[in-house]
């Protein structure tokens, strides 16, 4: 009788996961592409994402071959531009990151400004520092499965870093 009491209440009042509850872990994959990298704005990007109190999973700086920018922008295969975007991103070295955070996928697009600098707001980073489309600087993920999709395609599990941020009870309540 008591286990079926406790059943019927457990029941009533088990509160479900919401399925779209934002989490402190998620995270996003941000890369300064090569003109970022060229005009020495490394720096200036990384500093907006720690002062902002995002933390750093993982960093490196690669020079992505075709095959590899081809698969990163997959869904964008039919535009255009995409040959000219797979040349640009592959003709130096990006340093990419993910970055890990309350809310961070959709934050961090919101710190990069729109895809189109002259459309991004002062304060921005695209805002800030760039001028054309086909420049723009960085790359965000636009969700949190793209963004999980682009850390397994740039990282192996073993580069990402799993630390306690000293800041952490200090940004979140
Ligand atoms: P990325 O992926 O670089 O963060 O850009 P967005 O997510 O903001 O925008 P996107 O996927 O639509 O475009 C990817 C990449 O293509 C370049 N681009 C875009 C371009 O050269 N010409 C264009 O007309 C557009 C729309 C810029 C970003």
């Amino acid at each position: 009788m008591i286990v079926t009491l406790q059943l019927i209440f457990g029941y009533l009042f088990w509160k479900k996961p919401a399925k779209n509850k934002m989490s402190n872990t998620e995270r996003t994959f941000i890369a300064i592409k090569p003109d970022g990298v060229q005009r020495g704005l490394v720096g200036k990007i990384i500093q907006r994402f720690e002062e902002k109190g995002f933390k750093l999973v993982a960093m490196k700086m690669i020079q992505a071959s075709q095959a590899h920018l081809e698969e990163h922008y997959a869904d964008l295969s039919k535009k255009p531009f995409f040959p000219g975007l797979v040349k640009y991103m592959g003709s130096g070295p990006v340093v990419a990151m993910v970055w890990e955070g309350l809310g961070v996928v959709k934050t961090g697009r919101v710190m990069l400004g729109e895809t189109d600098p002259a459309k991004s707001l002062p304060g921005t980073i695209r805002g800030d520092y760039c001028i054309h489309v086909g420049r723009n600087i960085c790359h965000g993920s636009d969700a949190v499965d793209s963004a999980n999709k682009e850390i397994k395609l740039w990282f192996k599990d073993a580069e990402l870093s799993d630390y306690k941020s000293c800041e952490s009870d200090w940004l979140y309540e």
